[in-house]
């Protein structure tokens, strides 16, 4: 994660990709949860409209007693995914590889969204998701409105299907439309919650690994190639590691 580089307070950014299919709605909700309006936006890859410093403002976010600054980047996956002859997306797997967050979206009335989401579009992220191991990410279904009351039969992604696939990989899912900001709010203050979730999960798993490094037994070859230096030193990390408690103790001790 990167400042945000805006005058003020040091307000940590988080990018964030949308992904889902074309119509979707991925730029209607992120222009819902950024302007409150519909249309700000209009071309698909790529957007950031942090112009102004009054508009800066409406990419804050607290989430638990923190602000957070979210960059969005919303990515068509259609032309992907049908590998459209010209296209080229390596801006996009590039995008998708140093994003801290990803929202994949797929429309509540229509199956073959959601279907491509979970199946080429879960896969796609994971691909391009070298270097990292875990990854903040949501499942969201849009359109919610269109699904609702008298409409109910025109829902083809049951709640239950999409909630099952989540749990299944890990992730939260929710169902959401492009009029109610507050529960897009919602949505975005859990998605960087997962973001959060996943950097401390990064850095735990760094921290053991480096734990096990330090702790197995060198080869006999290993260690005359690296000489007494570095033994020393794998010496003097794991005393200053043990110094804590060793004054602890004998503070007890006294
Ligand atoms: N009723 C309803 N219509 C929506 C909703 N979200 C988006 N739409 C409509 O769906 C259409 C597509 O929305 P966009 O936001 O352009 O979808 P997109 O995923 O950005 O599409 P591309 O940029 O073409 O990939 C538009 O006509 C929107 O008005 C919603 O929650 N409810
Ligand atoms: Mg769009």
């Amino acid at each position: 994660m990167s400042p945000s580089g805006f005058s003020g307070p040091l307000v940590p950014a988080i990018n964030i990709v949308v992904l889902g299919e074309s119509g979707v709605g991925k730029s209607s909700i992120v222009d819902k949860f950024l302007f409150n309006a519909q249309w700000v936006r209009y071309d698909a890859v790529g957007t950031s409209p942090f112009g102004t410093e009054s508009t800066s403002d409406r990419f804050n976010v607290e989430v638990d007693g923190q602000r957070y600054f979210l960059l969005f980047n919303d990515i068509n996956a259609t032309p992907i995914r049908l590998q459209q002859p010209g296209l080229v997306h390596s801006f996009q797997d590039k995008s998708l590889n140093v994003a801290d967050g990803v929202l994949l979206l797929y429309d509540i009335g229509d199956i073959q969204t959601f279907d491509h989401i979970i199946q080429w579009g879960w896969e796609y992220v994971c691909a391009c998701r070298t270097g990292h191991s875990k990854f903040g990410c949501i499942l969201v279904g849009n359109k919610l409105d269109l699904v609702q009351g008298e409409n109910k039969e025109k829902r083809q992604v049951p709640q239950s299907l999409a909630e099952e696939w989540a749990s299944m990989v890990g992730v939260k899912s929710f169902e959401v439309d492009r009029f109610d900001r507050e529960k897009l709010q919602d949505v975005m203050r859990d998605l960087v919650r997962s973001v959060k979730w996943a950097e401390r999960r990064n850095k735990e798993d760094l921290e053991m690994m480096r734990d096990e490094e330090d702790t197995k037994p060198m080869t006999v070859s290993e260690e005359s190639k690296q000489g007494g230096h570095r033994r020393n030193l794998s010496l003097l990390q794991k005393v200053r590691k043990a110094w804590p408690r060793l004054q602890s103790k004998s503070r007890t001790a006294s």
